[in-house]
Order: C-alpha cells, then sequence, then structure tokens
C-alpha cells in the first residue's frame, strides 16, 4: 500500500468522542460537528450509559453515515474508551484521529484550527486553554486552579514545554498514534492526556499547542472526581522521578566516562 500523503491524512478525519450520560449533549455536538467538519466521521464510544446516550447515538448513525457508534460494556473510564476508539480509528485507515469531550466544552466550530495546525506539519495538535488566546468560560475558580496547577507540575517534574497538559481536545496523525505504544497506556482519567503528550514527545514527534477556547459544560454532570485527580498526581510524579534518575544517572555516566579517558 502506498504511504499516506499529509492530505491524504487530512481528508480522513475520525473525531472520537467517549461518552457516560451525555443523553442531553450528545446530538447537539454530532451535529457541531458535522456543521464544523462536514468530511469528517465521527465515532462515539459510550460506556453503556444508563440514561441512553448510545441509543440517541444508534439513532444518529442510522441516518447518516459519517457516525459511527461503539458500544462498550461498562463504565472504565475515558482513557480506556479512547484506546479502543483509537484502535478502531486506526484499524480502519483513518489519518487523523481527534480527542473530543461531548459536553460542550470542546468546540467543533475550532477543530479546523487544530487541522490546520497538522497540515502545517505537526505530529500532534493540543488545544490548548493556557497559551496566549485560550480561555475557559465559566469555569469555577478551584477548577481553574487544579487545572493550571497540574499543567505546572507536570511541566516541573517532565521538563516538557506544555502549558495545558491535561486538555482533551487534541488531533493526532495516524503515525503519533502508532508510534507511541498505545497497548502500554494504562491511565483511566485526564492523566490519559499528559500520558500521551509525554509519550509522542518522548519519542521525539512534533507537538503544537493552538488555543481554545473551553466552555465550562450546561448540561449532564461531570466526571471529574478526587481519584481521578489522584491518579494524575502520583502518575505523573512517578514518570517525573523516573526521568529525572534517568537525567542523574546520564550525567554521572557521562561525567565517569570523561574521568577514565
Ligand atoms: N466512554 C466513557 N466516557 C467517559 C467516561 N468518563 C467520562 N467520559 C466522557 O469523557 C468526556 C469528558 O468527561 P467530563 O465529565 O466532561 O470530564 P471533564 O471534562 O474532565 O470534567 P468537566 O470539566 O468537569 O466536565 C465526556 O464526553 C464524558 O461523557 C467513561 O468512563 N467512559
Ligand atoms: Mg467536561
Amino acid at each position: 500500500m502506498a504511504p499516506m500523503t499529509s492530505q491524504d491524512a487530512l481528508d480522513r478525519v475520525l473525531v472520537i468522542i467517549p461518552t457516560y450520560n451525555e443523553a442531553q449533549n450528545i446530538e447537539s455536538i454530532t451535529t457541531r460537528l458535522r456543521r464544523a467538519v462536514p468530511h469528517a466521521h465521527i465515532l462515539v464510544a459510550d460506556d453503556n450509559s444508563p440514561d441512553g446516550t448510545g441509543a440517541i447515538a444508534d439513532r444518529l448513525a442510522a441516518d447518516d453515515d459519517h457516525i459511527h457508534v461503539m458500544h462498550r460494556k461498562g463504565k472504565e473510564g475515558l482513557g480506556a474508551a479512547y484506546l479502543a476508539g483509537f484502535h478502531w480509528g486506526l484499524d480502519n485507515g483513518y489519518g487523523v484521529l481527534v480527542s473530543h469531550d461531548a459536553d460542550g466544552s470542546h468546540q467543533p466550530e475550532e477543530l479546523p484550527r487544530l487541522l490546520a495546525a497538522i497540515d502545517a506539519g505537526a505530529d500532534m495538535v493540543k488545544g490548548s486553554r493556557w497559551v496566549k488566546g485560550g480561555s475557559v468560560v465559566n469555569w469555577p475558580k478551584t477548577r481553574e486552579l487544579i487545572s493550571k496547577g497540574g499543567s505546572l507540575w507536570t511541566r516541573l517534574w517532565l521538563g516538557i514545554p506544555v502549558k495545558d497538559a491535561t486538555g482533551g481536545f487534541n488531533a493526532y496523525r495516524a503515525g503519533t498514534l502508532r508510534g507511541i505504544s498505545l497497548d502500554e497506556v494504562a491511565s483511566a482519567g485526564y492523566c490519559f492526556q499528559i500520558d500521551l503528550v509525554w509519550r509522542a514527545l518522548k519519542n521525539g514527534f512534533r507537538v503544537v499547542e493552538v488555543p481554545i477556547e473551553f466552555v465550562e459544560r450546561e448540561f449532564g454532570d461531570s466526571k471529574m472526581s478526587r481519584n481521578i485527580v489522584v491518579e494524575a498526581l502520583i502518575r505523573t510524579t512517578l514518570w517525573g522521578v523516573e526521568h529525572r534518575i534517568g537525567q542523574v544517572l546520564r550525567a554521572v555516566r557521562r561525567l565517569a566516562g570523561r574521568r577514565a579517558a
């Protein structure tokens, strides 16, 4: 098979929407996405939502060949839903895969700007609240502090130049996802987003942040919990300790090598 050109990749876009109890949001978000980027396909990855989100998605898919639904057996966290969605997208030949929340926080009308950054050469694009031009609407101060604090903590430990490490509105070239050992990803909550950008950077992929306006959800409940924050804190700190020990060991080895020479 001939390799996919950049234009081929951008012609084959899949937007993955993980859902758990998003019955009030799913139709409006898919409608907005279909309007904003008409050639993109959508995969709803639903964890058997008790509120019937999966059945609504089925109805939408029945009327539109650009909408697909993956029914998963139960709530396993957004990380697991994204991994299943990425595998489905890669197996079905999509060139660019996008992660997108159902709750209206990520605005479909901003997706063309993320895709433009892929077109300009990025391997991974992060929609970012905390770069110049980015913003949040209707977010309580506590959420802003958790998000900014989490990104700062990540930057300090991992030494990565990413302002919004936990952001979930991202676009990946298929080759990026193939090159970051997805099978080893164990993060379940929003730490998943940090895990993926850290892997992309470690593997030498070009990561670009583009400013987005993030809007607090109007309908339905947030699945953010203390466990999700604690998971992110523990995992990033462990990766950071491993990273910093690696740096020290490499420096010691270099020094020892210089002495011996
Ligand atoms: N399939 C699946 N989707 C999930 C799960 N948890 C959350 N989601 C979806 O992932 C997206 C983000 O979840 P939110 O609850 O909005 O979490 P958040 O965006 O981190 O938190 P808020 O900013 O408070 O909304 C939404 O589309 C959810 O429906 C899950 O366990 N399984
Ligand atoms: Mg949300």
